[in-house]
């Protein structure tokens, strides 16, 4: 049977068909919907994690304990998960396991554009990149295999182009007859001390060589001999943007990326008269290439920032005088959809994070941010953020800049972050703040859910990834149980009990932590957000003084009247009752609607 697919919904497939039996994850673009597909297969035990550290050691143990095992996040989350990856690397596995890393090149959704294929050198294990959904569930298939047979994790990555794409798929069946997992003693493969360690290391450089010499005849690595002027070395997507530009180049197109088929390399270049390697970002295949004594043609042309499109890379064979034979789909659509209006991003009407940042502005605080919904509140009008560098990194951050700056700036200082990004690392910076006693505020937007990714369930929201209901952890008691003397929640609907605690928790020189109670306005539960009462603008009160504009509410139009005196206007289609803006008109010219 046949289907048609997106990349991360084919993984999830080929996860089911490989006969894997647990998958575990931590949200994050493009990487999310793997998860959110293995739990339509009630053979694989699916769950989201606190972070990526621990969605990789839950892998690791269900591994160790003789089952396939999915784990998946995206580029950065690597960072996070990568302390257990390395040392994976020596233990080698039981049942395989397979580490998808989700990158993102032109950081679509993204704080940077990290080249994960370089994990894949360091770690010293095998990586994958298909370049369609087909090849995205067979690759995860045949990764299970590959690190059964080499004893490796096995990682697979692919780009946002390749996980959001949807294209054909044939099904296969479920794999049957692997082994039943069990407890098995194994201290000297999986216990890490020096002496353990010191015998793993030369197997996993000599599996490293193995791989190598062996990958020149796996038939994921595909040498395609057309016209022998250009030969193109590539993988991932931008095999199919070379297919579509050049159809008529060779191409060598690698499946497995790491460790590099030399052989195969070394066939294909003595086979063609110009090599080129087309990849995006680092120049990860070049440099080996390079290193093997192959001159080749690569980031000289190309870009190591963005991703490549078919009409980019046109333009990049344009410069060394190679003219584009293929008619790109891609650049057909460009030239004749009509471009869409610009949208800035923007909280939604509703969202409890919106009167805190406002708040926080008029008090002018300097604030530590973090990564979620609530680092919009960084943009005009509300502009109250003034650091975003990784999630968990607020609270940290609040406390170095206090050990810096005088006593009358510290009352300043302000840690934002979200209840999932509390939880995946902001808990360490707290208890560090307390420890070392950070004089900062932290607030926590408790918003129930994990909205920026999607709305997915963390350890706080009561519910697990396969909608069980769950303990929920309790953030004013986790936080006192860190020793926060000062714990306090609000209603950040309500603008004067915001600034009110915020101006007091700002003021007093000891560690204090602010909690905010409303849920995302988007929050998939019923029964946990509750509409207000929608409020209208009286044209006959409204002075045209433009104060409730300054919250950002996209359900706030402004009609510019004669031009001289504008008057506002609330979208009832938008608008959720939150009340805020009708705290901020001085006229009375915001109440209910009728
Ligand atoms: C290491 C890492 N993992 C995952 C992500 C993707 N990501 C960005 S913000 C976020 C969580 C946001 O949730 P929360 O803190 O509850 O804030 P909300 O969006 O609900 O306001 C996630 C998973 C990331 N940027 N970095």
């Amino acid at each position: 049977m046949k289907e048609i697919l997106s990349g991360n919904e084919a993984i999830a497939r080929g996860a089911y068909e490989a006969g894997c039996i647990v998958a575990c994850a931590y949200p994050g673009t493009p990487s999310t919907e793997i998860l959110e597909n293995t739990i339509d297969y009630k053979e694989i035990n699916s769950s989201w994690a606190p972070n990526e550290k621990v969605a990789l050691e839950v892998g690791i143990g269900a591994s160790f304990g003789g089952g396939r095992a999915l784990v998946a996040m995206k580029h950065v989350g690597v960072n996070v998960a990568a302390d257990p990856l390395f040392t994976l690397s020596y233990t080698g596995v039981n049942g395989g396991l397979v580490l998808v890393s989700a990158d993102d090149p032109e950081m679509h959704s993204s704080q940077n554009e990290q080249d994960n294929r370089n994990y894949a050198k360091f770690a010293k294990l095998p990586m994958l990149e298909p370049s369609d959904s087909q090849e995205c569930k067979e690759f995860t298939r045949l990764a299970f295999e590959l690190s059964e047979q080499y004893d490796t994790p096995v990682m697979l990555r692919t780009t946002t182009r390749i996980s959001h794409s949807k294209s054909i798929v044939e099904l296969g069946e479920r794999v049957t007859g692997l082994p039943v997992p069990k407890l098995v003693k194994n201290a000297a493969k999986q216990v890490m001390l020096p002496g353990n360690a010191r015998v793993r290391h030369p197997l996993v450089e000599e599996r490293c060589t193995v791989l190598s010499e062996q990958g020149s005849t796996m038939a994921l690595n595909r040498l395609e001999l057309r016209e022998t002027g250009i030969g193109i070395i590539t993988s991932g997507v931008c095999y199919q943007y070379v297919r579509e530009v050049l159809p008529s180049a060779s191409t060598l197109k690698l499946g497995m990326v790491y460790p590099l088929p030399h052989a195969l390399i070394r066939e294909f270049a003595a086979s063609v008269d110009k090599l080129i390697v087309v990849e995006e970002l680092d120049p990860f295949i070049e440099e080996q290439v390079k290193a093997m004594g192959i001159p080749v043609i690569g980031k000289e042309i190309i870009s190591r920032c963005g991703e490549l499109t078919p009409e980019r890379l046109s333009a990049v064979f344009a410069k060394i005088g190679i003219v584009a034979t293929g008619t790109p789909a891609q650049v057909q659509l460009d030239r004749n959809e009509p471009s869409l209006p610009q949208r800035p991003p923007n909280m939604c009407p509703g969202c409890p994070h919106r009167g805190v940042f406002f708040t926080l502005n008029q008090l002018k605080a300097y604030v530590t941010g973090d990564i979620g919904c609530y680092t919009l509140g960084f943009m005009p009008p509300l502009s109250a953020m003034d650091t975003c560098v990784c999630m968990g990194a607020s609270i940290g951050m609040s406390t170095g800049v206090t050990k810096v700056v005088s006593a009358e700036e510290r009352k300043k200082v302000v840690a934002v972050i979200g209840d999932s990004t509390f939880l995946h690392s902001g808990i360490n910076g707290l208890m560090d703040m307390v420890y070392n006693q950070s004089p900062a505020t932290v607030v926590i937007l408790d918003n129930r859910i994990t909205a920026m990714t999607g709305r997915q369930d963390n350890p706080a929201s009561g519910f697990t990834l396969m909608n069980d209901p769950t303990h929920s952890v309790d953030l004013p008691l986790l936080c006192t149980a860190l020793g926060v003397k000062h714990v306090r929640t609000i209603n950040p609907f309500d603008l004067e009990q915001t600034r009110t605690v915020l101006l007091e928790e700002m003021n007093r020189p000891e560690p204090s932590v602010i909690i905010t109670d409303k849920p995302c306005v988007l929050v998939k539960r019923a029964g946990v957000f509750e509409r207000g009462p929608l409020l209208e603008v009286s044209e006959e009160k409204c002075t045209g003084c433009r104060a409730c504009l300054k919250i950002g509410c996209p359900a706030i139009e402004w009609c510019p009247g004669d031009g001289k005196t504008g008057k506002a206007l609330i979208n009832p289609q938008l608008c959720t009752g939150c009340d805020v803006c009708r705290q901020l008109c001085k006229f009375d010219a915001i109440g209910r609607a009728k």
